[in-house]
């Protein structure tokens, strides 16, 4: 998404009669993001601000449509903080050296599997409806909740990390040799953020949960999902009861700021720990189901595939498994004889990260790295290594993280044919000149 992608056309259609500025420029915004205005000597990056600025403040009646952006992410993705992927955008984890413990918004990873859609919180709705709700609550005659409905249940905060299953993919490919399929992600498909929002279960409660039900499947209102042509309708995906009313947030601040478009506003699901797929963004609607629901979301996608792994898959991927990396760019350049601080952060589904050990020889001797926060289960430790290295030449740091489960970064993660929960031990290339 190029600065220069701003899109102009030859005849600007005619505004509507102005009857409030207000919302007259909030219309003007979101049709320049559709592609339907111009924007001539105003960057990108201003509009982009702009747009989020009035989503943000103002309550006013917009079509109820979302607009598809013309670029599949709405947030500027500067190449310096970003590997684009498609119509997804990886967080260099270089970016990341010196911005605490949360991952700034900018800075954080999008997984799309279209296009970020700009909704607009008034008129968005969450629909719940099923056989594990009291009442005939069918699709057509759901319990709803207005964005103002959610934002006056008592709120909650968490820290938590969202993490794609496929992140660390392309290290089965450059490390073991595997042929696997999906978006070659390096290690950047991370990132924590406070998140602010309601239960879940309260929601759930609200609208009329009975003992009966057992799954309830969020879905996005991001647009349809093609896949090798065929149709698999809205993203969702089946979240077993007992998770949902255990830590689950529908999540409406992100660092203290509303959802940006790109990270689901104006509510998502934030699953705590879990495959980030369960995150549904945009979320529209939630069935809750007293039969055990399926999409293609926990059957084709999220099991593992492959020699190893059961005929029909192993079970629904849940928990993230253990990672760690260095805040540092591959074929990073360091100066021969100079005291260097290496710093990194671990993370995993499991359990806090307490003990991480780093080598700095390419994994013949290793030593435990200080840790620089407490411990804490669903979100990264970060830590640091003094290195000062001694012979020039191309070497590799590595570094292998231990969680309270007992769960330790294996030399070789466990193959399967769509590449998912990469947790060995990653070899990062450096160079000492
Ligand atoms: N509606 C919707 N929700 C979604 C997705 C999506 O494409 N559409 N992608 C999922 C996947 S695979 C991941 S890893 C996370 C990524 O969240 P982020 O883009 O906020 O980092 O969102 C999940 N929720
Ligand atoms: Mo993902």
């Amino acid at each position: 998404m190029p600065e220069s992608a701003a899109p102009s056309f030859p005849s600007e259609p005619q505004p509507a009669p102005r009857l409030d500025e207000t919302a007259y420029d909030r219309r003007r915004l979101r049709q320049w993001l559709a592609g339907d205005a111009r924007a001539d000597g105003v960057s990108r990056r201003q509009l982009l601000t702009l747009l989020a600025a009035t989503a943000a403040a103002t309550a006013l009646p917009a079509p109820r449509a979302a607009h598809a952006a013309d670029a599949p992410i709405v947030k500027p993705l500067p190449p310096e903080w970003f590997i684009q992927r498609g119509t997804n955008a990886e967080t260099r984890w270089e970016a990341l050296r010196g911005t605490g413990h949360h991952t700034p918004n900018e800075l954080f990873f999008v997984r799309n599997h279209t296009a970020t859609p700009v909704l607009d919180a008034h008129e968005w709705r969450l629909r719940l409806w099923g056989s594990g709700l009291r009442g005939a609550h069918g699709e057509d005659r759901p319990v709803e909740f207005g964005y103002d409905d959610l934002r006056a249940l008592p709120a909650v905060t968490r820290t938590a990390f969202v993490e794609c299953a496929g992140n660390g993919r392309s290290y089965y490919t450059s490390q073991q040799g595997e042929t696997v399929t999906g978006t070659a992600w390096t290690l950047g498909a991370v990132g924590v953020a406070r998140w602010r929002g309601v239960r879940l279960g309260d929601v759930l409660r609200k609208a009329g949960l009975t003992s009966h039900a057992v799954d309830v499947q969020p879905r996005g209102l991001d647009a349809e999902y093609i896949s090798d042509g065929e149709n698999l309708g809205r993203v969702r995906r089946p979240l077993p009861l007992a998770k949902a009313l255990d830590d689950v947030l529908l999540a409406y601040e992100m660092n203290g700021e509303p959802l940006p478009y790109d990270h689901g506003y104006p509510v998502r699901v934030l699953v705590p720990s879990w495959v980030g797929i369960a995150s549904i963004k945009w979320v529209g609607d939630i069935e809750v189901s007293a039969q055990p629901l399926f999409s293609p979301w926990n059957t084709t996608f999220y099991r593992l595939f492959g020699p190893g792994h059961p005929q029909e898959g192993s079970a629904p991927l849940t928990r993230q498994t253990v990672k760690s990396a260095f805040e540092l760019a591959s074929g990073a350049r360091f100066p021969v004889g100079e005291d260097q601080v290496l710093h990194g952060r671990s993370w995993s589904g499991a359990g806090a990260v307490a003990r991480v050990d780093v080598s700095t020889d390419g994994g013949a001797s290793w030593r435990p790295a200080r840790l620089h926060d407490r411990p804490r289960a669903g979100t990264w430790t970060r830590w640091s290594v003094p290195w000062r290295p001694d012979t020039s030449g191309a070497t590799h740091v590595l570094a292998r993280a231990t969680d309270t489960a007992g769960r330790s970064q294996p030399d070789v993660a466990a193959p399967n044919t769509q590449g998912y929960f990469f947790d060995a031990v990653v070899r990062h290339p450096v160079t000492v000149v």
